[in-house]
């Protein structure tokens, strides 16, 4: 029986998963609402395929349970935030439930650890755990690559990596994993995989930076910076990515500082596309200021954001643009700005609206944040508004 310990964004799906695909499978989380509210059969995820894989999990009996269970496969996946300061990974959460574990689990054990760690993570906070190890657990390392708005799809089809102390256990656990992943899964040590994981969101990130450079650069000297991407892109060799608000979420916008964290002085270019990412808030809001001035409008409370979430079309806020905007303009002792977003239905920030029409009634000027789909199947409605779109680069 493999229990699936941490039913977030990705331990839910990759539970669902491994049960959908036959595997006895109980998923466990801290959290007993959580808990509780999948045993009410309520789906937690708005993911593409996730309902109809949920069914199918349900119908070959994977079980959600309160209490931790014992067997000999724990699949874990909690979070790893960075210590702000540091810049290293704040590895409690992980170390919590991995003592946890090696608290019922049984002799010969494998405990896969799938949350994104720092390179050495294992071995300086997870080795010490087992002691002398008289349980002989295994322990591996499994990163998942999937983007949220299309997981379902990508658990099935990305290549993965495992990283293993021995090829038995890698392979024994590839075995696992291919019941539903028909990607390549490539075995590879412990280290390497937490270096591959990391090193692949700071490939983006520091792609992100670079289209972020060019848009600052294409403002300052009146250029069309989505203009200039679109003919590069023509190139079979290049693939500039898109500018935006800022990088949000809890992975490009986190992992490539475990990196600088650890590599203080081997990572000046991480640290540099970093930085720059980080600026984009700031530099959305000077932008806001400068359209306000030019239209003669001296009321900040006229200007609304859309779009609250990290990126399109998911309900997901974790580090967003528009959250770093809101906390710089609180920081400014400025008043802060409304704010609407079709798919974050609580509210978690002041002036937030939950009623379109009203939203645009109470503004003179509407800031996109994120092209949610929302937002193009209402363009009607939207009127003479003035429009700065900080994804397209355009303001109207
Ligand atoms: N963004 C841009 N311009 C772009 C692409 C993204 O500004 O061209 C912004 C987005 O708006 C968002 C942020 O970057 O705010 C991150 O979005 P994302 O779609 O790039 O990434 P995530 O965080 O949703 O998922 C990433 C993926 N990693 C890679 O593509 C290398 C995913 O495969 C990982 O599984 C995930 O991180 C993770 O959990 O590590």
């Amino acid at each position: 029986m493999i229990c699936v310990v941490g039913l977030g964004y990705i331990g839910l799906p990759t539970a669902i998963m491994l049960a959908a695909s036959g595997n006895d499978v109980v998923g466990y989380d801290i959290d007993k609402d959580r808990v509780k509210a999948l045993n009410e059969k309520k789906l937690l995820l708005d993911e593409n395929e996730f309902e109809e894989e949920f069914n199918l999990a349900y119908d070959k009996g994977i079980k959600f349970v309160e209490e931790l269970p014992t067997t000999d496969l724990y699949i874990v996946s909690v979070p790893t935030p960075y210590n702000h300061e540091s810049m290293k990974i704040d590895p409690k959460i992980l170390i919590d439930a991995v003592k946890n574990v090696l608290g019922v689990c049984r002799k010969n054990s494998i405990l896969v650890i799938e949350s994104t760690i720092s390179p050495g993570t294992i071995d300086t906070y997870i080795r010490p755990l087992l002691g002398n190890n008289e349980n002989e657990v295994s322990l591996v390392h499994a990163p998942e690559r999937i983007i949220p708005g299309n997981m379902i799809y990508e658990l099935k089809n990305n290549n993965r990596t495992i990283g293993a102390d021995n090829e038995k256990i890698g392979e024994y656990v590839q075995n696992i994993y291919s019941t539903f992943c028909k990607g390549e899964i490539v075995l590879t040590d412990i280290r390497t995989a937490e270096m591959t994981k990391v090193i692949e969101n700071t490939y983006r990130a520091i792609n992100i930076a670079f289209a972020n450079e060019l848009a600052k650069l294409c403002y300052k000297h009146s250029m069309n910076v989505n203009e200039i991407i679109d003919i590069c892109n023509k190139h079979p060799r290049v693939n500039i990515l898109s500018p935006g608000p800022g990088v949000g979420g809890h992975c490009i916008a986190v992992d490539p500082r475990f990196l600088i964290g650890d590599y203080p002085r081997d990572t000046d270019l991480i640290r540099t596309a970093m930085e720059i990412n980080d600026s984009m808030p700031e530099f959305v809001l000077n932008r806001i200021y400068k359209i306000m001035k030019d239209n003669n409008i001296k009321d900040i409370s006229r200007v609304g954001l859309y779009g609250l979430t990290y990126k399109e079309n998911i309900d997901d806020c974790r580090q967003s643009p528009t959250l770093q905007l809101l906390e710089i303009q609180r920081e400014h002792l400025g008043e802060p700005l409304k704010v609407y977003d079709p798919y974050v239905k609580k509210d978690i920030v002041e002036n937030q609206y939950h009623d379109f029409d009203k939203f645009l009634d109470d503004i003179d000027i509407m800031v996109v944040m994120v092209n949610h789909k929302h937002l193009y199947e209402n363009l009607k409605i939207i009127g003479n508004k003035i429009i700065y779109n900080t994804k397209a680069d355009f303001i109207r």
